[in-house]
């Protein structure tokens, strides 16, 4: 594929979308919801999720121009190629990372003919290995160093190697096999190690240490911090240890650990859940069927996303709505408010990913970006949420447009019918009416009462957050902030403001000299490198 991408300004929608935008539906009208037969047209259904967009300041009109504009801007068929294995991550004459983005390998494992057969036949060959893995874990073969058999897991990782996989586990936590924990380690902050290692029994834990370059500071820290402990503890921590780690990286040295997993340079760490990243820690608290059934969701929703029509292809539907919402109606961020509790660190999840996927001001032909990429990200599960920052999203002077996330049935299915409802009912019937507070608003003649309202949203909504619902709606977003990428004609696959921190940080520490100083003189230290 060439490198020559359109640009959103270049495309014959444009200028019309913008015309638009200074008219958009309004959706305070009378008309609007109720009566119109928006809630029941302005729905995309899948196989696993639903999408309503009834909330949100579109009509066919806008719609239509959309769906031009994600034609012109030849979305799914860079989609496609992404997936097929073209070279993607790069920008056009500049040194960049210069390789394909195949995280949709991992999960196209279940098609008769793969789609970039190499990169999956990799990925089968590292389950196959976690399969052997696992399989000596559960058979006792595999012990620790005391002949104790692992009931605990520690993932010791940091951003793309700990923000994903955690978010998945906290949304699957109820579906963990009997006996089995995990605790993760990501901070440099020594309390985070420190609060897990009281926590556990070593002699029946295994560490994962999952670092791509093998040279992270916070992972190589705490990797030492648990090497220790375990030998403090009379245990060799060899045979506690694995690694999860690119190919041919400096902890990419099987004689150091227990086991050792690959990730593999076409895989971003933001995108790497599905990837040995996730697959270990997951597989290991929710057995290997369950990882693979979330491992299907995604690929379903990976298959979803080929499609061209907008209406149909709910990713593609949910990028051109942002883009709608932050280019043309001028929105500066995004909330994304999960109505579930398990999804309580997936924003966080969503935070990484669409912006440090999207939050780029050069295209990918190196010129300066000519408009607004990725939006601020950002949410928090309600209710919680409700009697928290809610009071902006009624009545401040920002309008956050809202995606929410729902459920039909809870996970744990223990519930309480009080007053005539169960919580469940309680917790989407919140939602519902959030949704239709901040489209309709509410008129008082009391200034301090009056709810502007036209302030759109939309809902993902599916039955149960299952293990294969998980893989969707990881996949779902996944694929929105590619198609965001695309149009925005940038390189999403990079991420040179996290390397600079890590440059910046080993140079702070080799000029502030002896790490053994007091935090007294560390201090002054850093207030003389700042001002010298
Ligand atoms: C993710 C980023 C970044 C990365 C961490 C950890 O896409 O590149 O968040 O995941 O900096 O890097 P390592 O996995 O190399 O330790």
């Amino acid at each position: 594929m060439g490198m020559e991408f359109k640009s959103l300004t270049c495309t014959s929608v444009y200028a019309k979308l913008k015309k638009l935008a200074v008219e958009a539906f309004d959706l305070t009208g009378v008309d609007a919801l109720a009566k119109s037969d928006r809630l029941g047209r302005y729905a995309s259904r899948s196989s696993l999720l639903n999408y309503h967009y009834a909330t949100q300041r579109v009509d066919d009109k806008v719609l239509d121009l959309l769906q031009i504009l994600a034609d012109e801007l030849e979305l799914v068929s860079q989609f496609k190629a992404m997936r097929r294995g073209a070279v993607i991550n790069r920008v056009d004459g500049y040194k960049s990372e210069d390789r394909q983005v195949l995280h949709t390998a991992c999960r196209d494992i279940f098609a008769e003919s793969a789609v970039a057969p190499e990169a999956v036949a990799a990925a089968k060959s590292e389950l196959e290995k976690l399969q052997q893995f696992l399989e000596e874990i559960n058979s006792g073969v595999l012990t620790g160093s005391a002949g104790q058999r692992f009931d605990t897991m520690i993932h010791v990782g940091i951003g793309g190697s700990d923000l994903g996989p955690r978010a998945m586990y906290e949304g699957l936590k109820v579906y963990g096999q009997n006996g089995r924990n995990v605790h993760f380690i990501s901070n440099l902050d020594p309390d985070d190690a420190a609060a897990v290692l009281k926590k556990v029994d070593l002699a029946t834990t295994l560490v994962a240490i999952v670092s791509k370059s093998g040279t992270t500071l916070e992972t190589l820290t705490n990797e030492k911090i648990v090497g220790m402990a375990f030998e403090k503890a009379g245990l060799r921590a060899k045979d506690h240890c694995i690694s999860i780690t690119g190919e041919g990286s400096p902890m990419d040295n099987p004689q150091n650990y227990l086991r050792s997993f690959h990730m593999f340079d076409y895989i971003g760490g933001r995108f790497s859940s599905t990837s040995m990243v996730g697959g270990v820690v997951l597989s290991f608290y929710l057995g290997l069927d369950a990882f693979l059934e979330f491992l299907r969701g995604a690929a379903t929703i990976d298959q979803l996303a080929e499609k061209t029509d907008i209406r149909e292809n709910i990713p593609l539907l949910m990028a051109v709505l942002g883009i709608w919402n932050h280019n043309f109606l001028g929105y500066a961020t995004l909330a994304v408010l999960p109505y579930s509790q398990a999804l309580s660190r997936f924003p966080a999840h969503l935070q990484q990913c669409d912006m440090e996927s999207n939050g780029k001001s050069v295209l990918r032909s190196g010129k300066p970006v000519e408009v607004r990429t990725g939006p601020l990200v950002w949410g928090e599960p309600g209710t919680n949420g409700q009697h928290a920052f809610y009071q902006l999203l009624h009545q401040g002077t920002e309008i956050v447009p809202v995606e929410f996330i729902g459920f039909k049935a809870s996970q744990y299915g223990e519930d309480l019918s009080v007053d005539g409802s169960t919580s469940q009912e309680k917790l989407l019937a919140n939602l519902y009416a959030q949704m239709v507070a901040m489209a309709i608003g509410q008129r008082s003649e009391n200034p301090n009462k009056n709810f502007p309202g036209n302030r759109p949203s939309s809902l993902v909504l599916a039955e149960k957050l299952t293990p294969e619902v998980m893989g969707a709606l990881l996949a779902l977003y996944e694929s929105k902030i590619v198609f965001q990428g695309f149009a925005w004609n940038i390189n999403s696959f990079d991420q040179e403001g996290v390397q600079l921190g890590k440059v910046l940080a080993d140079r702070f520490l080799t000029a502030m000299g002896d790490t053994g100083c007091s935090a007294m003189t560390l201090e002054n230290k850093f207030l003389n490198q700042l001002y010298s």
